[in-house]
């Protein structure tokens, strides 16, 4: 066995297992954490376990983070097979280590945590068929009614685990920092981008400001609403079916804005994050359709979970976050790709290219997509 795996098998040790780990094997998905998934034999069955090393960069309290990610799927448990039975979305499940706890601390001062894996398929872009667009409809129901089961708890009693994370004013004094600096001089390489940066400015505040004014709720929110962190089902035969919404690390006080924007901006072009071909970056305004049919629609009947400040930023929410990312990946090269994981040279430059590409159709678009929310968005 090599010194890693045995390391990995001496970590999961310490978690309440079900048998003896048979195979371990790293999972690439994700910028942040390390994530391993491991198989262990329980009596005549094999269960998988999601074993992740928490980065304590981005994340220097990981204890706020597991008091988070607690408290959030113990509300959906409590729901789970309620009243909405089987239509309803299960919680991820901690694995607990024999002592009890949700996380553990090994010696080197590094925290890790297990989760029960959720078997299923996820999809780092919409399929381009009929599918695919039954997947974004999904996808984006499962964050509404994610959001649903976030919104009865008291915002209060969550932690900020990542200041400012949605912050876009001060992502962009951020960027202007890491131009003026040059600390790998790289500004040379990014001028376009720098450009494409400054001239968005106006943009920062567009969420920021109703939010901090209070024109728009502070509501308990995923913040990382990617399509690759909803879990369907690989073998349903009425359609695609959400299981389960993955990757909690960012649940805190938000607004559902961002939650909204990010799903789009993830979801809506058909080409990866990273893709190097510029010119095949655009939005596809049939998922845009779908994902606004699954996340703003209310299928049980009840009270829209939207307010009306908040429907009208909609659109507008796609493109803040959009130009956020574009300026986080930027100002991550600038400094020496320090913060999201690369794999290559310039992948973060290549990132905030895909960004500001986006971000320029989806203006481009803006009066379609204003109308696909009219005709769709009961008002
Ligand atoms: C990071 O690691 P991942 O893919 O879950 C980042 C998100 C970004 C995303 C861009 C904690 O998420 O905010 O939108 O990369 N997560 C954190 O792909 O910074
Ligand atoms: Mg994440």
């Amino acid at each position: 066995m090599n010194e890693m795996i045995q390391r990995l098998c001496s970590i999961l040790d310490v978690f309440e297992l079900a048998g003896d780990v048979v195979d371990i094997i790293p999972c690439k998905a994700g910028h942040i954490n390390d994530t391993f998934i491991a198989a262990v034999q329980a009596g005549k069955e094999v269960e998988r376990y999601t074993l992740q090393r928490i980065n304590s960069v981005v994340f220097p309290r990981p204890d706020l983070i597991m008091h988070n990610i607690r408290i959030v799927t113990e509300a959906i448990e409590k729901k789970a097979g309620g009243e909405r039975g089987d239509c309803d979305l299960r919680p991820l499940a901690l694995v607990q280590t024999r002592a009890g706890e949700s996380y553990y601390k090994d010696d080197d001062g590094a925290y890790w945590r297990c989760y029960h894996y959720v078997e299923g398929i996820t999809y780092n872009q919409v399929p381009p068929d009929k599918e695919g667009l039954l997947i974004a409809r999904e996808a984006a129901a499962a964050f509404r009614r994610f959001g649903d089961h976030l919104g009865k708890l008291n915002v209060r009693n969550l932690h900020v685990t990542i200041e400012d994370f949605h912050n876009t004013p001060v992502r962009f004094a951020r960027l202007r920092e890491a131009i003026a600096g040059d600390s790998h001089k790289r500004t040379h390489d990014a001028s376009r981008e720098i450009e494409s940066a400054l001239a968005w400015e106006d943009l920062c505040g567009a969420i920021t400001e109703p939010l901090q004014r209070g024109h728009i709720p502070l509501r308990v929110t995923h913040n990382d609403t990617k399509i690759n962190n909803v879990v369907f089902d690989d073998d349903c035969k009425q359609g695609p079916k959400a299981l389960c919404v993955i990757d909690l690390d960012t649940v805190m006080p938000g607004s559902l804005l961002f939650d909204f924007g990010d799903l789009v901006r993830s979801s809506v072009c058909e080409r990866s994050e990273d893709e190097t071909d510029l010119d095949t970056i655009q939005i596809n305004l049939k998922i845009f359709e779908a994902l606004v049919g699954g996340f703003c629609t209310n299928p049980g009947g009840g009270p829209p979970s939207l307010t009306q400040s908040e429907r009208e930023l909609l659109v507008t929410a796609c493109l803040v976050i959009t130009f956020e990312t574009a300026v986080r990946f930027l100002t991550d090269y600038l400094m020496g790709d320090v913060y999201f994981r690369t794999e290559r040279p310039r992948h973060n430059l290549d990132r905030a290219r895909t960004q500001f590409r986006l971000l320029a159709d989806m203006e481009r678009k803006r009066g379609a997509l204003e109308q696909i929310i009219t005709e769709n968005v009961q008002w």
